[in-house]
């Protein structure tokens, strides 16, 4: 069986905020019933942060309570993780890494109408232009399970569910 022993696929979606994880996830959770794992939601309501980041505006997570806390479910499998950080979870935890990606100009829209700016808005454009997530995800996965899709419209957000969704149903006899 693939991933060591799970019953069922862990997937990580990662990219930077606002290129659609969580809507993504919540989708894919309802459609293949995996459990979805909202980690930045899950640092706040677990306080699993060494505090305040006042530049960047989010919370300092701390690793290692992050991934003590999830640790058991992990093992189990059949988890769907939501998160703009992909490089400090032990590797054998996913069997596939979902990179989203959005157009410059889509996401600046998105992010903008989320009432990011200043410092924030514009090291997220960043992020999305030099397209770090792609590259921590490539440097911390095996290549063939890093998959990046377009999420640049709501046709995507559809294909790209029912592409992992026909993945995850199909994989137990992979
Ligand atoms: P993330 O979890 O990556 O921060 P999100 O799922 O919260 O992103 O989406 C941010 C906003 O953008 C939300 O209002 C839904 C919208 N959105 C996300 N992906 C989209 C897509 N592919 N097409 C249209 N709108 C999208």
């Amino acid at each position: 069986m693939a991933g060591g022993g799970r019953m069922r696929p862990n997937i990580l979606v990662t990219g930077t905020p606002g290129t659609g994880k969580t809507t993504t996830c919540s989708l894919l959770a309802d459609a293949t019933q995996l459990r979805h794992i909202n980690v930045g939601d899950l640092i706040k309501t677990k306080n699993l942060h060494d505090g305040w980041d006042e530049v960047f505006e989010c919370h300092i997570m701390n690793e290692e309570l992050l991934c003590d806390e999830i640790e058991d479910m992990m093992e189990d499998g059949g988890n769907l993780v939501d998160y703009h950080g992909c490089d400090f979870f032990p590797e054998h935890w996913f069997d596939r890494v979902v990179v989203l990606q959005t157009d410059n100009s889509v996401l600046y829209d998105r992010l903008s109408s989320r009432g990011y700016m200043g410092a924030k808005l514009t090291n997220n454009i960043e992020c999305e232009i030099f397209q770090v997530l792609l590259e921590e995800a490539r440097s911390s996965y095996a290549a063939d399970i890093v998959i990046p899709l377009q999420s640049n419209c709501v046709e995507d957000i559809s294909s790209n569910v029912a592409t992992l969704t026909n993945w995850v149903n199909n994989w137990s006899k992979i």
